[in-house]
């Protein structure tokens, strides 16, 4: 792929061996100690083999990280705003020495790359924090990774690149530095402007990108981030496809669309100069830069961690020795009148604006309600319903927790019978006894054997929320913690409702069913719930009925109305 000429520079700094070297190398693996990547460390590796990280030839050694920290640039002068650092452990720190050499696996086991170790050092991360992100609130995702994520060892050296990282999805949309250089020499695109988003696209940015390109006559290239992003970002396959519709909307001749598999820190300033320096090594030319770029959010006070324009400024001071235009954008609203975009800073005081920010976007989608035309094209706005379907279409898990022969299974399967009989749902009940028989044979009561079951139960319960589903589970589940790791798994995917059923140890005693609460008296059973193992009573749980009730029947239309009144069903 590397025939012309202006390619050389990404052609020698990529950091891939060439085929004799790649087979020595892959058989003296076998003995290396190795150490298995994260997704951060896959995807800056990646860009790192590949050449984007240019002119970065390995892991960051302890003088270039200083340097990067200090004065945004490595120890030779070369501009470079972010470490690219490789953390590990102490047990594998530990085993290694200058000149050695480590395999680099994918959680697969694949091997990556070997690192040639040059230096073993232990950062002061809370400094890493302050110098590149100005700030140490670890509700910057940045900081969150170093504060509470990073291990203590980074190693620096250079790096043999072996295989690539594997990718399944979108593959006519992923490319190389090289690559993409090729593709615009043979398009005859001399000026590219790129956009970078981890975002889904809609009618703003497509008059922002068009803008870009007539102004200076360049080409588009649309560069999303598809690598890690921010927590709770739209996930990356639900946002090519709204690219895949935009990029529709250009001639076909004049824009064009590529995955960028980055790991962003959401640094603002200092990241939005690393991505100016990551797009010149793919051959743009011109860099939008719009407001807060790579912004992480609010702080602990509810404040902006960086002003609105300030990567703006940043870029713009040292475009002329990365080598790149920056094109700058100032916020872009819809005007109701003249029905155009414009800069917000261009309205005037007849006109009335309109923006639907992120959060009020994922407000309408949770609703149900229209996502308004002049905002989004109909094409992205059906990607975005089919992908974030309204509460009332999500699936839901309702959890009962109380002691054994408090009246959960009772009501759980009366809660089953309603929602069969009055919605189209499919509901699942992992009733106590259930799982034990089908899921859980092997275990005991033991702390440990009842966390794993309910860890089980909580996972089951995920997938069944994630696929749209009802899930309704009825075991004992006596640990807040376990109950509180349900909660958290489940609510990636769809609503958690915990129902207590508190009947009290006394009633259930009375009752004794199945006879347990007799033998536990006896000592026949040990550890067993309320008597001599504890019940951690829920605090608040989103339901507390009543178990010794007469009328199971009004437990469960409480149940129901609760369900009804949070447009679950
Ligand atoms: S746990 O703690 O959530 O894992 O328990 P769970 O799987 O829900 O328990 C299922 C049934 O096991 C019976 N059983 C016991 N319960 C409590 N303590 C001890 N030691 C014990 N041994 C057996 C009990 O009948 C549970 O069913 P339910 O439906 O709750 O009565």
């Amino acid at each position: 792929m590397c025939s012309v000429l202006e390619k050389n520079f990404i052609c020698m700094s990529a950091l891939f061996v060439n085929n004799s070297d790649r087979t020595k190398f892959l058989e003296n693996s076998i003995n290396l100690i190795s150490h298995t990547l994260n997704q951060r460390q896959i995807n800056d590796l990646e860009l790192l083999m590949n050449g984007a990280f240019a002119p970065l030839k390995g892991f960051l050694n302890q003088d270039d990280y200083e340097s990067v920290l200090e004065k945004m640039r490595l120890s030779n002068g070369s501009i470079y705003p972010m470490p690219i650092t490789l953390d590990v452990s102490n047990e594998i720190a530990s085993k290694l020495k200058r000149d050695d050499l480590l395999a680099l696996r994918d959680p697969e086991g694949l091997i990556l790359a070997l690192l040639e170790v040059e230096t073993i050092f232990q950062p002061d991360l809370t400094r890493e924090a302050k110098c590149i992100f100005n700030t140490t609130d670890t509700l910057h995702p940045g900081v969150d990774y170093l504060i509470n994520k990073s291990e203590k060892n980074y190693l620096g050296g250079k790096i043999y690149g072996l295989n690539k990282p594997r990718h399944f999805d979108f593959l006519n949309l992923r490319h190389d530095p090289a690559d993409l250089k090729e593709i615009f020499y043979k398009k005859g695109w001399k000026k590219i402007v790129a956009f970078q988003t981890r975002n889904p696209m809609h009618r703003a940015h497509y008059e922002i990108l068009k803008r870009a390109a007539d102004e200076n006559e360049a080409n588009i290239l649309i560069h999303p981030v598809v690598g890690l992003t921010k927590l709770g970002d739209v996930n990356h396959y639900t946002r090519t496809k709204c690219y895949q519709e935009i990029i529709k909307k250009f001639d076909s001749d004049s824009a064009m669309l590529s995955l960028l598999p980055l790991a962003m820190r959401m640094g603002g300033p200092r990241e939005a100069l690393w991505h100016a320096i990551i797009r010149k090594n793919y051959g743009v030319t011109h860099f939008i830069i719009g407001r807060d770029h790579a912004g992480p959010g609010k702080d602990s006070n509810n404040n902006d961690f960086y002003g609105p324009y300030e990567a703006q400024d940043l870029v713009e001071k040292f475009k002329d020795e990365i080598g790149i235009e920056t094109v700058p954008f100032k916020m872009q609203v819809y005007i109701k009148e003249s029905k155009e975009y414009k800069s917000l800073d261009l309205v005037r005081d007849d006109e009335t604006s309109l923006n639907i920010s992120g959060t009020e976007l994922r407000e309408i989608l949770k609703e149900g309600s229209e996502i308004p035309d002049w905002f989004t094209f109909p094409e992205v706005a059906k990607i975005l319903y089919d992908s974030y379907p309204s509460s009332d279409k999500q699936g839901f898990t309702v959890f009962f927790t109380g002691l054994s022969g408090a009246g959960k299974s009772t009501i759980a399967n009366g809660l089953m019978a309603r929602l069969q009989e009055e919605t189209s749902k499919s509901v699942t009940l992992l009733d106590g006894d259930l799982v034990r028989q089908h899921l859980s044979s092997e275990l005991g009561f033991s702390k440990e054997h009842r966390n794993i079951n309910i860890q089980r139960i909580a996972y089951v319960a995920s997938e069944i929320t994630k696929h749209s589903g009802i899930a309704i589970c009825a075991p004992i589940a006596p640990y807040k913690n376990q109950r509180i790791a349900a909660r958290k798994l489940v609510e990636s995917f769809g609503k958690f409702i915990e129902v207590y059923v508190g009947t009290s140890f006394e009633v259930c005693e009375d009752r004794d069913v199945k006879g347990l609460y007799a033998k536990a008296r006896k000592g026949l059973i040990k550890g067993f719930t309320g008597l001599d193992d504890p019940y951690e009573v829920p605090e608040q749980p989103d339901i507390l009925v009543d178990g010794s009730s007469n009328d199971p029947s009004l437990e469960v239309k409480k149940i129901y109305e609760y369900l009804q009144s949070n447009n679950l069903i």
